[in-house]
């Protein structure tokens, strides 16, 4: 099939410096779900959807579903998407690659009248990372039916809940349980690799073999405020010197087994102020490995310690498990039409597996799913810096498009 691929290539790497224009920041890429920002990305994704011949809404917790029938209405569907909310002063690739890649895979097609034997469902997904709100992979979790009893109780630092939020962005919490994808033979997902590795390989691709599971936690430590001045060190209950002790246990922990990583990215003081010992200390925990079992054991050791050096430093601490996603191994089918994929342009299937958690993990609970890698400069993420080449962006949506094109549901 005569495609024009490095058109739509081209296009999209177009598209993603467009839509990284849809921020809570002005002069960084700050979308949070729900936000101002998100809500602008969602309604132009939908635009370019329906641009391109397809339907396109927006459902219940935020996710943009768009839909290019196949030769028959109503024919299973290759789901193909990824996430388009963002971290804070994020790069323009992670996540909005694979939704515009997406849709760049329909758009080849749709110029050229071409209708597959299955039908391609893209889906921009909402709130992958997180960071808005305590929970996170709300978006996929909904499309799998796998969100949590308490998924719309969750607040934001302003006390906001999802609830709430989808009700002022125009989404509908009371049919969030309702939102579970139908027909979906397949998920797949392009995303930057987000590490070094396949730059290190000098490879532009790699299909993904497993995910790595990963755990999130909020840490509380409460001790005593008290007069900077006045209060013997021996006496003294800081929160935040204990917290800092836990934080390097952590980091010893992590340190202490191949594979395993833990991160601490957030540290709140209160009062916050130079001249009174914090009473009050909060901390993110992130947890992961390739192996559940030694996640969970890794995450039980730390609460030990945790629990030690605060009865030692007479403070009190709470351990609050916000987030959890057990690793998860692609299916091998998938995994086999990304090596035919691969071999097929002349490229090694090379294999790697993903430290960062992604939606496929979640939907492979709805249906088969998995995911192809593009290599990204110096395996810089979760930063502005995240760049990607043309070359390199036209030969993932080459692969993604004779992934869809050979696609059998
Ligand atoms: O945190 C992650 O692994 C992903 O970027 N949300
Ligand atoms: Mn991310
Ligand atoms: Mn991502």
């Amino acid at each position: 099939m005569d495609l024009d691929t490095a058109g739509a290539a081209s296009r999209l790497m177009t598209r993603l410096d467009d839509f990284s224009a849809f921020t809570d920041e002005p002069g960084k890429l700050t979308r949070l779900y729900l936000s101002p920002s998100y809500r602008a990305a969602c309604d132009q994704f939908a635009k370019w959807a329906v641009e391109a011949g397809m339907s396109a809404r927006i459902d219940a917790v935020g996710n943009v579903r768009a839909r290019y029938e196949g030769k028959s209405a109503g024919a299973p569907a290759l789901m193909i998407g990824s996430h388009i909310d963002t971290v804070r002063d994020a790069g323009r690739f992670d996540g909005n690659l694979g939704a515009l890649a997406a849709l760049a895979v329909v758009e080849q097609l749709a110029e050229k009248g071409i209708r597959l034997d299955h039908a391609l469902e893209v889906v921009a997904i909402g709130d992958e990372e997180g960071v808005r709100f305590s929970t996170a992979m709300t978006g996929s979790r909904a499309l799998a039916g796998g969100l949590s009893a308490t998924a719309m109780e969750a607040k934001d630092k302003q006390g906001v809940t999802v609830g709430e939020a989808l009700k002022a962005f125009g989404g509908d919490p009371e049919r969030a349980y309702s939102a579970r994808a139908r027909g979906v033979a397949a998920f797949v997902e392009l995303h930057i690799e987000q590490g070094p590795v396949l730059e290190a390989k000098g490879l532009a691709l790699g299909v993904v073999g497993a995910i790595n599971g990963a755990t999130r936690m909020l840490v509380t430590v409460t001790g005593l405020a008290g007069h900077a001045g006045c209060v013997p060190m021996d006496l003294r209950r800081d929160a935040v010197a204990a917290a800092a002790e836990m934080i390097l246990a952590v980091e010893a922990r992590a340190k202490a087994e191949p594979d395993l990583v833990a991160t601490v990215g957030r540290l709140e003081v209160e009062p916050g102020a130079v001249n009174v010992i914090p009473g009050l200390a909060r901390f993110s925990l992130d947890v992961r490995s390739p192996r559940d079992e030694w996640r969970r054991r890794a995450v039980s050791d730390i609460h030990a310690a945790a629990t030690q050096i605060a009865a030692r430093r007479h403070v009190e601490t709470v351990m609050q498990p916000v987030h959890e996603a057990p690793a998860y191994v692609c299916d091998a089918r998938i995994v086999a039409g990304f090596d035919r994929a691969l071999t097929g342009m002349g490229l090694p299937a090379f294999h790697l597996p993903s430290g960062a958690g992604h939606d496929t993990m979640v939907m492979g609970a709805l249906a088969p799913a998995g995911m192809l890698f593009v290599r990204c400069a110096g395996g810089v993420s979760h930063n502005p810096a995240e760049s990607i080449t043309g070359e390199d962006g036209a030969l993932a949506l080459a692969a993604l498009t004779r992934f869809a094109l050979e696609f059998k549901g």
